[in-house]
């Protein structure tokens, strides 16, 4: 009998959606995408269908090899785990580490700050200056990790999850309007990232559920 194929629940515009579907394009895999709008009918991740899916009420989640996993970084190390081709963590455990240190700086000390659920907090009024505070504090941090860490991408000259977190963390930070000026090197890795065909499909232009409008 033929494996189900894979279903990611993504919204277009999610940075972690956007990190989970690089991973399955550099891996190859042929997947299915379920949208979940996030801002139609007051967020369909309120829905009690997808609570069952990701009690979290988040995207992204994929359903594969028969569970469901929450939580991208999860889902991406369970992809390199069972898919490990091309490898997105690398061998050696001081670059390994590396890579987790970038990807954890981006997926815990700046998205989840300026998360939809955060900014609705914070008020329409402060959300654009929250959200450009939270992201130059990390930035701040980042570039100059990547001083010591970077060859051609964050980590080396390979692609690796810290570069899935990096590009879709720098086009929140272009959305939010964020001078992105004194990042010269982030903004030197984002653009080599972008020229890769995993980069080009999976980005949030080119989604079944982007809007016409947004669609390049
Ligand atoms: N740590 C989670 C964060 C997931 C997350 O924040 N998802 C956002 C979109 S990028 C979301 O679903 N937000 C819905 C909401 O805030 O109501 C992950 O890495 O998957």
């Amino acid at each position: 009998m033929q494996a189900a194929k894979p279903v990611l629940y993504s919204y277009f515009r999610s940075s972690c959606s956007w990190r989970v579907r690089i991973a399955l394009a550099l891996k190859g895999v042929d997947y299915e995408i379920i949208p979940i709008n996030l801002t139609k009918d007051g967020g369909q991740q309120f829905s009690e269908e997808f609570q069952t899916l990701n009690p979290m009420k988040q995207v992204p989640a994929l359903k594969i090899d028969g569970i469901i996993i929450g939580q991208s970084l999860a889902i991406i190390e369970y992809l390199e785990e069972t898919r490990p081709t091309p490898r997105l963590l690398p061998q050696d455990p001081k670059k390994r580490a590396s890579v987790r240190m970038i990807s954890d700086l981006i997926a815990a000390g700046i998205q989840p700050l300026q998360n939809l659920s955060v900014l609705k907090q914070v008020g329409e009024q402060n959300q654009l200056a929250w959200a450009q505070k939270a992201i130059t504090s990390g930035f701040n941090a980042l570039e100059q990790i990547l001083q010591s860490t970077a060859g051609k991408y964050c980590v080396g000259d390979e692609v690796s999850m810290a570069d899935l977190c990096l590009v879709p963390q720098v086009a929140n930070a272009e959305r939010f309007k964020v001078d992105l000026t004194p990042y010269a090197t982030i903004s030197h890795i984002n653009k080599t990232l972008l020229a890769l065909e995993a980069f080009q499909v999976s980005h949030p232009c080119r989604q079944p559920d982007t809007p016409v409008e947004l669609r390049a």
